[in-house]
This record gives structure tokens, sequence and C-alpha cells, in this order.
């Protein structure tokens, strides 16, 4: 099953823009090792995914696999605005082995609904591969109703959603409706709230480095004790809000870099932190003994 806690993977870069192959490799070592979570999301946003090219996209599905092997569950995020090239990846990564595909929603332009369902439709045609929806409505402006995610999974393939959103009535009404679908969600400050609405699981950037709070309080919540949990959601919160100040993944990046892995830069246009950042991310090492 796909259950469980996955990160959001960060991706090192030089100052030109190429991936640091063997940090890639100490991050998804740092994930399973340090972190313990259940798998990888591969090529999101957190990956710098809209940023980089179709070669560095399969580069970076290659070399996470043949770290990761079968040690943890991979999903690989290939959505783009090219169809073809969201085929293509969507192929390469499940001939590698990946447990299932992820597409964002197509973005830029204003696609209709039926747009959108031949998009997935046709990634999962060409693949056989599972599907796991990603709905990220602020970043997309794509705002899929009930009704439409009713319609989306009518293709059996459509295993689930990954959702990214702050509305729990929606969350509701779609756990409601599709008890046996897999729901994870993308909101690791809000993952108290996701795990008492029933969620599967989450899929966060915050736990490449935060992996071993964020399993308590999914599971002290999913058990029950929901002061403890919001007593580490609140901890967890000190620390998301200091990271999301700071600029979310090159700090990221700063809190891996201090703890000895090659986690590189941020890809151009994306701006690096000045020295004032790392200082402030030292203390927040420190401080929470990340
Ligand atoms: C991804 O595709 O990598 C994700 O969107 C992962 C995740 O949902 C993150 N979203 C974004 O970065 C836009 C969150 O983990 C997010 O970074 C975190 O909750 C802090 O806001």
């Amino acid at each position: 099953m796909m259950k469980g806690l996955y990160s959001a993977l960060l991706v090192p870069f030089d100052k030109e823009g190429n991936i640091l192959e063997s940090g890639l490799r100490q991050i998804v070592r740092q994930n399973i090792d340090v972190q313990g979570i259940d798998g990888l999301y591969i090529n999101g946003s957190s990956g710098e995914n809209f940023l980089i090219n179709t070669e560095q996209k399969k580069r970076v599905f290659e070399i996470v696999k043949d770290e990761a092997g079968d040690e943890i569950k991979l999903i690989a995020q290939v959505g783009a605005l090219d169809l073809n090239e969201s085929i293509e990846l969507g192929k390469f990564a499940t001939s590698l082995g990946y447990d299932a595909l992820s597409a964002v929603t197509p973005f830029y332009y204003p696609f209709s609904f039926e747009e959108i369902k031949y998009y997935y439709n046709a990634i999962i045609e060409a693949t056989g591969n599972d599907m796991i929806i990603y709905s990220i409505p602020a970043l997309t402006g794509v705002n899929l109703s009930i009704q439409q995610f009713e319609e989306l999974f009518e293709n059996e393939k459509v295993i689930g959603i990954k959702y990214t959103a702050a509305d729990f009535f929606l969350l509701e009404r779609i756990r409601k409706a599709f008890p046996d679908k897999l729901i994870l969600s993308g909101f690791d400050e809000m993952l108290i709230q996701a795990a008492i609405s029933g969620v599967d699981g989450a899929i966060g950037s915050t736990y490449n480095i935060n992996g071993q709070r964020a399993r308590k309080i999914f599971e002290l919540a999913k058990q029950g004790n929901i002061q403890e949990a919001y007593d580490i959601q609140h901890e967890t919160n000190d620390i998301i809000e200091q990271v999301l100040a700071l600029g979310i993944y090159p700090t990221l990046k700063a809190v891996l870099s201090a703890k000895g892995i090659e986690a590189g830069e941020v890809k151009r246009p994306l701006a690096p932190l000045d020295n004032e950042g790392l200082e402030k991310v030292k203390s927040l090492v420190s401080k929470y003994n990340l």
C-alpha cells in the first residue's frame, strides 16, 4: 500500500544548475536512514522540477531509484505542460520500477475540465501505471470540485490525490465519498488537521529535515492523542514559520548542508540565502536539533 509519510525530495544543484549527483544520493539516504520516511515524492515543486530540463528530470528518477532500491515507496511526479514530456517521463519512471506516478493539474492556460481529464487518462493509458492527482490550487489556480474528482476516479488507475490545500471541508467531503482512495496531504504546517481528517499519509518538503517530528504528529493524532500531537505541531510550526520566512528551498538545503550533506544551491532564478540567512539557519539547527 502507498500509505505513509513521504518527503518531497530536494535536489541539490551547483551554481550553474547542474545536479550534484552524490549530494542527491546523500539526501535520499538522509530521508531513509535519519528521517525515517516511508517514501519519496520525486520531481515535485520541492525538487524544483519546473526549473529543470527533461534529461535532468530523468537523471533524478534514475539516481533516486538506484539509491533507494525497494527500501521505500517511490512516487514520480511527471506533470508538465507538454503532455508528450509527461508521457515520456511516465514511461521512463515506470520502466525503472516506480510504485506510482503523480501529475500536477496542468496550469498557466485555463484548461477545461475535459482537457484536464484527457491529460490524466492519456498519461495512464501510455504508462499503465497508477496515478495520484497532484492538486495544489494556490500554485496552479486549478480548483477541482468533488464531482470532478469523482469523474477522474472513474479511471481505476487514478488511485488517489496529493491534496495541498487548506480546504478541510472539501477534504472531509472527499474522504467520506471515497473511503478507498489514497489521500496524501501536502501542507506540513497542517499535518495534525489533515491526520484527524482521515488522510492516509502526507507528502512534505520539510520532512527532509523534520521527518521524525512529523511521524510523531501523525501517529499521535491517529491514536487520538490530540494534545500531545498538537504540542509537536506547535514546535514544528515554529520551525516551518522561520523556514518560510527565510525562503523554503534554500533554507531546507542550508539545514541539510549544516548537517554535512552536499545539498548544494537552489536553481536560478531562485535566490540563495545571504550570510545573515545562513547564520539564522545555524541557530535553527541547534535550537531544534535538526
Ligand atoms: C512538492 O511537490 O514537492 C510539494 O508541493 C510538497 C509539499 O506539498 C510542499 N509544498 C510546496 O512546497 C509548494 C509543502 O511541503 C510545503 O513546502 C510546506 O507545507 C511549507 O509550506
